[in-house]
């Protein structure tokens, strides 16, 4: 199910802790933007979403007032990170990620195989941060574009540099609506205000013809549509973004009839078949479309191992106020 979005990993590396080498920056918050806290009704009020993600049912929590990125982490904001610490990511330590087959720029030698069940998905020699597209690609053309094959324990890693967090998931979903309660994207329910997109997601037929009406095949510059109310761009499309929190589908279950202040998922949540606990990744990608995965909507949720990387998982940084 979460598969068809952004495949797992399999290949875990030696070191779980990825932070526990990088040094500690001090506190920042650059780039980010003031979100009030308050009580926020979370959840898919349209009753649209997938049954296995748990979107349901809608229920209060109660938020500190905290900071949150405007964009997504860049390319050159993780170039700055790896250049300043060494930090090698986990897809470049085991040598592979996964990269959408329309974007692949590798040798043929380097195609090592296609996910299981999502042959679109292809497991690409070479790929990672540095090579998004595979080892005949580079980042110098998308320095403000979002970075991508970095799994939740590299986020973790940057953030611990950068003088940040990761953000709740209970975070991400108010950010993400800008005020508006209860719509179905950040900036209301029209998926089309005017004819005109507000994020980058797939148009035309999955996952063979894309007619491009967004103008992005792949990932967009991270500021490339206009910002939701409280000043965050592309919160859904573009790429998925790691949360703090472990996934279980049955959260917002648990939570109904009593209000929880600043929710926190973990370090319990669902396991994948290998037992490994899952992260819950916020927002779609460029792959989305409604005929086949409906889950550029605010509330849809998704999760990963933390471990996994692949072309069109990402992430931004919180803070408290
Ligand atoms: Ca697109
Ligand atoms: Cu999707």
């Amino acid at each position: 199910m979460s598969s068809c979005c952004a495949p797992s990993t399999t290949g875990a590396t030696a070191t779980t802790d990825r932070a526990a080498g990088v040094p500690a920056g001090a506190r920042s918050t650059r780039g980010q933007v003031a979100v009030p806290g308050g009580l926020l009704r979370m959840g898919d009020a349209h009753h649209e979403g997938y049954e296995a993600d748990g979107e349901g049912p809608v229920h209060d929590v109660r938020l500190s007032s905290f900071l949150m990125d405007a964009t997504t982490v860049t390319n050159a904001q993780f170039a700055t990170f790896a250049k300043q610490t060494g930090y090698v990511t986990e897809a470049e330590e085991i040598g592979f990620s996964a990269v959408f087959h329309a974007l692949l720029d590798a040798a043929p030698g380097d195609v090592m195989g296609q996910a299981t069940g999502t042959p679109w998905w292809l497991t690409v020699k070479g790929a990672s941060w540095r090579r998004p597209a595979g080892p005949r690609s580079s980042i110098t053309d998308l320095r403000q574009h979002p970075v991508v094959h970095v799994s939740w324990r590299d986020a973790q890693a940057y953030c611990r540099w950068a003088g940040k967090r990761l953000p709740t998931e209970a975070e991400w979903e108010h950010a993400a609506r800008g005020g508006l309660e209860g719509a179905r994207f950040p900036w209301g329910d029209e998926l089309l205000p005017k004819g005109r997109w507000r994020c980058n997601i797939w148009q035309g037929t999955f996952p063979t013809h894309n007619t491009l009406d967004d103008g992005h095949l792949g990932t967009a510059p991270v500021t490339a549509f206009v910002p939701n109310a409280h000043g965050l761009h592309q919160t859904v499309g573009n790429v998925w973004e790691w949360c703090a929190d472990a996934f279980s589908p049955t959260t917002y279950a648990d939570r109904a009839g009593t209000e929880v202040v600043d929710p926190l998922v973990g370090p319990d949540g669902s396991v994948d078949d290998d037992g490994q606990v899952e992260r819950v990744m916020r927002g779609g990608s460029y792959l989305c479309h409604d005929s086949y995965c409906y889950r550029y909507r605010v509330a849809a949720r998704s999760r990963n191992t933390a471990e996994s990387a692949s072309g069109n998982i990402g992430f931004r940084c919180a803070n408290d106020a």
